[in-house]
């Protein structure tokens, strides 16, 4: 009984940025646990490629092009699935940039963008994946936070922002989606070994404070967190909502 609980054998999952990175992580781990993935990007080549190396694996692909910043994209891109007859049961918010500035000299144009892409981004494919999963019940939204949504970190102010909210929207998803059957959690990845992070990787003083700071001493793998995806995607987590479940080798719990 209680590994059956883990399996997405028939359901179907929505992961957006997920042609490479923390997302392409999810799809794999979604897809390894028997969901059927949507693969989400702009870049069409590249996503027909993760698309490609994941059938080649078995796995059930499909692909969705769109920019999660652009309101009309996303609700074409939600009727082209009603067409479809394609229902998403899992939704996973990971598509995010990230860009690091101190305040004093940022741009009010890229602090807009990057609230626009790491969070009004969740509200709004929040909003068209929960009016089709409402009638039917049941949904499972996963944003995907950030150690920055509970501490902040120089430099990267606009991101922190937007994870802080990130938090905060999956708890305000709970609370009106709950009735409904639907349960909105987040996972808060750590120091993750991605493209987004390659200069803090390639910094030898960052990367001896990552590992210097962080319990397990070292930056977490994407995969180490496809558990964790898999858990907040599955009935094993029917009565859990507006949690947050930190993957980052325990840094967040100690000084
Ligand atoms: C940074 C990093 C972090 C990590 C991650 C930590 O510049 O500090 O990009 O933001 O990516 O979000 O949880």
């Amino acid at each position: 009984m209680s590994l059956s609980l883990f399996d997405l054998t028939g359901r179907t999952a929505l992961i957006t940025g997920s042609s490479r990175g923390l997302g392409r992580a999810f799809a794999e781990g979604l897809a390894g646990a028997g969901a059927r993935v949507i693969l989400n990007g702009q870049d069409k080549d590249r996503l027909d490629d993760a698309a490609t190396e994941m059938r080649a694996a078995g796995h059930d692909v499909q692909t969705l092009a769109f920019d999660v910043a652009d309101e009309t994209a996303i609700v074409a891109a939600f009727d082209r699935l009603d067409a479809e007859g394609i229902e998403v049961d899992i939704l996973m918010n990971n598509a995010g940039i990230q860009f690091r500035r101190p305040m004093l000299e940022l741009d009010s144009a890229d602090w807009r963008r990057v609230i626009e892409i790491n969070l009004t981004s969740a509200f709004i494919i929040g909003r068209e994946a929960a009016k089709r999963m409402a009638p039917r019940g049941r949904g499972k939204i996963i944003n995907i936070g950030s150690l920055t949504s509970e501490l902040a970190r120089a430099t990267v102010a606009p991101y922190t922002v937007a994870k802080g909210g990130i938090k905060m929207l999956t708890k305000a998803m709970a609370a009106e989606w709950g009735e409904k059957g639907i349960q909105a959690n987040a996972i808060g990845p750590g120091y993750m070994i991605t493209d987004m992070n390659k200069a803090l990787l390639e910094n030898v003083d960052f990367d001896a404070w990552v590992k210097a700071r962080t319990p397990m001493r070292r930056w977490g793998l994407p995969e180490e967190l496809a558990g964790t995806a898999i858990y907040l995607a599955s009935d094993a987590s029917n009565y859990v909502s507006g949690q947050i479940i930190y993957a980052d080798g325990g840094m967040i719990s100690v000084l």
